[in-house]
């Protein structure tokens, strides 16, 4: 098994991802389709549940796209099945202190590293049983930083073995701040991104951010993040439409 993009980022290559929210196997198809590095199916927020991940995750198979799912929560039983449907990577929302990110990485690998339990479904299916050694080190384990706590917490978080890099959240992090959502110019959330980068940079983990407009998720890669992601599928549709009526000159 080769965990595409984390071998970009190992080598030193940033990489722009997009996200799902809609369960519709044609819409993953386009966007694995697309040249997006990755695809984060959205257990947390998206309109899908842990059922149609296991008709989503196949569809993009054979895809030169690394697909990751964002569970709904800090569980191993959501991690696990979401791993054993096929996840490559694992994001895990509101990650607010280092007991939270040694949950998250117990559930992410398997012994001696973690206590993940074995049964994985699809990737043994694909990978057959060489899965089973390669996974440890092939599984990206990204703990999202979006609260005050978690920003408290972030050089810590950063440190846990196992951890393989940090998520922003961009408008749950102003919440966390006291800022107004979105104002991503506020000089709080420079501070705090400032914060998570030096955090990765001395841990050595990789820095993610959830790119609420391509505009944030080009200005996160220039800022040194090394993944982001671009839009989401509802976003992608929303711009095409704006797009072509402004194309049809009749809008
Ligand atoms: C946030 O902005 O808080 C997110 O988690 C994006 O999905
Ligand atoms: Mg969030």
């Amino acid at each position: 098994m080769q965990n595409l993009s984390l071998k970009k980022w190992r080598s030193g290559e940033r990489s722009l991802g997009g996200w799902s929210n809609l369960p519709d196997i044609h819409i993953a198809e386009l966007l694995a389709r697309s040249g997006l590095d990755w695809i984060c199916f959205d257990l947390q927020h998206g309109l899908m549940e842990y059922s149609d991940l296991t008709r989503l995750l196949p569809a993009i198979t054979g895809q030169p796209v690394t697909p990751i799912v964002r569970v709904a929560d800090n569980q191993p039983d959501q991690i696990g099945k979401a791993l054993d449907a096929g996840a490559q990577g694992i994001i895990v929302p509101m990650v607010n202190s280092v007991a939270e990110a040694r949950s998250a990485v117990d559930a992410c690998r398997y012994p001696p590293l973690g206590n993940r339990s074995c049964g994985p479904m699809r990737p043994l299916l694909i990978e057959g049983m060489s899965y089973l050694t390669e996974a440890n080190s092939e599984i990206a384990c990204l703990a999202m930083i979006e609260t005050q706590a978690g920003l408290d917490a972030v050089d810590a978080i950063a440190a846990e073995p196992g951890i393989d890099g940090l998520f922003v959240g961009p408008v749950d992090l102003c919440f966390g701040l006291g800022i107004t959502p979105g104002d991503f110019g506020n000089d709080k959330f420079a501070q705090a991104i400032a914060m998570i980068l030096g955090a990765c940079e001395r841990h050595g983990k990789f820095a993610g951010m959830f790119g609420y407009s391509p505009e944030l998720a080009g200005q996160a890669l220039e800022q040194g993040f090394t993944f982001a992601s671009l839009g989401t599928d509802i976003s992608f549709l929303r711009d095409g439409v704006t797009g072509a009526f402004t194309r049809s000159g009749c809008a």
